[in-house]
């Protein structure tokens, strides 16, 4: 049996105790102090009662106290709830009561109104950003009157219970479906350090590299390749709260070598450096760009590769699946692929009964390996239904080349929008929009997007004895006002019906390409 997978995250050997391992915007630590604090959270976590398994949720922007409480979670024997700080107070509520989370851990920035909502099971504690700050005099206690967890001092005991086993849930990541309410996915260490290990190591990554991280840390991408990627090798992390374009020009100027991001960041990017054409220059000092979450467009690959010199490596992933296809460091890296199964995990291109398809038909991927999900939270019929004889069916169209590389060239629903690299449920937003007096039928879909990747877009038909039709910006505010900011229709049109079948069923596909704008980009996986 390998090193347990919570022993590779810690471990120091081979690495320099004071070299930096997480820089955020205030706070900087090197491997010790980022373990010592790590220690320290495990420690809190344990006087406060809490039982092994016990779900913590994390509210949290990235700065280096998340990840030395990610990885204190993790060593406590504790799940961690990482929770997205766009979301408003139903689908926070969501996320708490369905965890069933006994404490919220938040960043003093994001304890707001949205917070009263939460049920007194689950205690709420602010998250300072520098432990070994003195506390500040306003801090709140939770609603079950308990005394805020101090951190004990380094030379105390460590906690009595073992770390997170490979097997054990350490991370429950909330994504959407296509039916009801966003669900938890159950991520072992075993998965995440086996996958992501075998990912950066192919990427070439190492000790002396510097990773450039703007991601959130509520997603995979940000947080599993991005932190215990970096983690697994020992490298710095300059992590930041918000991705700003310039912040990746100056990151690389002082010394990042690697930048991961969804395309719509290279889009912005690319902006910027059509504005500063002289961030060009510092852009090409770095080892490696990579790209995932969203379809790379080729056109954006070829001219970053014109502008930098280097050429983005897309890879594929899914929160349930962590990262399953990626594109070569050496070897071609194919504009519009996102290449082969990442070492360990299998693929598949199925029809719809399950059948392979010769290569170059479309067909549905089909994923396999050990670093799958455990199964949907408290979900085990969902669990079930989306599993074939141990296969994950992703529900993303793909088409392989001949040499087996792969091409994602859509999804199989369309009440799934991947916007940002965000991926939103459309009968959410529907479900909002229908509770507005003024509206009486809505369909939403994902329109191509040169910006966003897929841009949120729906068709109300509105209530006919109003004098007159709601205003679109009144719609759209109101949805801004029940759901995160990124799931608000960016186009929102009245039409007299919206178009069926034969059966009622409305035809999304027809709604699209009637929302389309003439320089939309060509349909892509979003
Ligand atoms: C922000 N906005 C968005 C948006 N993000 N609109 C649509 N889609 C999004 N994704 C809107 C805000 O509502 C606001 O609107 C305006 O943009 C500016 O807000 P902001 O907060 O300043 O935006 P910004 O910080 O620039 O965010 C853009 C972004 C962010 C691309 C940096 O969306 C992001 O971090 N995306 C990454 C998502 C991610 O990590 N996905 C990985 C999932 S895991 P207005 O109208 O008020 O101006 C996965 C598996 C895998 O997919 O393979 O990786
Ligand atoms: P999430 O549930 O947020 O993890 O999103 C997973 C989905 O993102 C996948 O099912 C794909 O639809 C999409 N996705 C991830 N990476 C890529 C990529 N490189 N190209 C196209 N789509 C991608």
């Amino acid at each position: 049996m390998g090193t347990p997978a919570l022993q590779q995250l810690l471990a120091t050997k081979g690495r320099p105790a004071d070299r930096a391992a997480v820089v955020g915007e205030t706070l900087a630590l090197d491997h010790r102090h980022l373990l010592r604090h790590a220690e320290r959270w495990a420690m809190a976590l344990h006087a406060h009662g809490l039982p092994r398994g016990a779900r913590v949720a994390v509210l949290a922007e990235g700065h280096p106290e998340v990840v030395a409480l990610m990885l204190g979670l993790h060593r406590a024997g504790l799940v961690c709830v990482p929770i997205n700080p766009r979301y408003r107070e139903a689908e926070l509520r969501h996320v708490i009561d369905d965890s069933g989370a006994a404490l919220l851990l938040c960043d003093r920035t994001l304890a707001d109104e949205r917070l009263d909502v939460l049920p007194a099971s689950c205690a709420r504690r602010l998250l300072p950003e520098d432990p070994d700050a003195p506390p500040e005099p306003d801090e709140p206690d939770g609603p079950d009157g308990a005394p805020l967890p101090r951190l004990p001092s380094s030379s105390a005991a460590p906690p009595p219970n073992a770390g997170l086993a490979d097997d054990e849930t350490a991370l429950l990541v909330y994504t959407s479906g296509t039916t009801g309410r966003s669900k938890g996915v159950r991520l072992s260490l075993g998965a995440v350090v086996g996958n992501i290990g075998a990912l950066t190591t192919q990427w070439r990554w190492s000790s002396a590299d510097v990773l450039s991280l703007s991601l959130p840390l509520f997603h995979v991408h940000g947080l599993c390749i991005g932190i215990y990627g970096a983690l697994l090798h020992g490298m710095t992390v300059l992590l930041h709260r918000r991705f700003e374009p310039s912040t990746v020009v100056t990151d690389v100027e002082r010394g990042a070598t690697v930048f991961m991001g969804v395309p719509t960041m290279y889009d912005r990017l690319l902006e910027h450096v059509e504005r500063h054409p002289e961030a060009a220059a510092v852009l090409a000092r770095a080892r490696l760009y990579t790209a995932g979450s969203a379809a790379l467009r080729p056109a954006m690959l070829e001219r970053w590769e014109a502008l930098t010199g280097h050429r983005i490596l897309e890879r594929y992933g899914m929160t349930e699946t962590l990262i399953t296809l990626s594109n070569p460091y050496e070897g071609e890296r194919r504009p519009g692929s996102v290449g082969r199964p990442v070492p360990g995990c299998e693929a598949r291109v199925v029809d719809e009964a399950g059948r392979d398809v010769a290569r170059g038909e479309l067909g549905e991927l089909w994923v396999r390996g050990p670093f799958l999900m455990q199964g949907y939270w408290k979900r085990p019929r969902d669990t079930e239904a989306a599993f074939t004889d141990g296969w994950f069916r992703t529900g993303d169209v793909v088409v392989s080349d001949p040499d087996g590389y792969l091409r994602i060239v859509g999804r199989r629903s369309t009440d799934i929008i991947k916007s940002g690299g965000f991926k939103i449920a459309a009968p959410e937003i529907e479900e909002v929009l229908l509770q507005h007096p003024a509206v009486r039928e809505v369909a939403v879909v994902g329109v191509p997007d040169h910006r966003w990747g897929e841009r949120i877009a729906a068709a109300v038909v509105p209530v006919p004895e109003l004098p007159a039709p709601p205003e679109p910006e009144v719609l759209v505010a109101w949805v801004a006002e029940h759901l995160a900011d990124y799931k608000k229709p960016r186009q929102l049109v009245m039409v007299d019906e919206l178009p069926r079948n034969a059966l009622g069923k409305v035809q999304k596909p027809r709604l699209v390409q009637v929302l389309r704008r003439p320089d939309d980009p060509d349909a892509a996986a979003g």
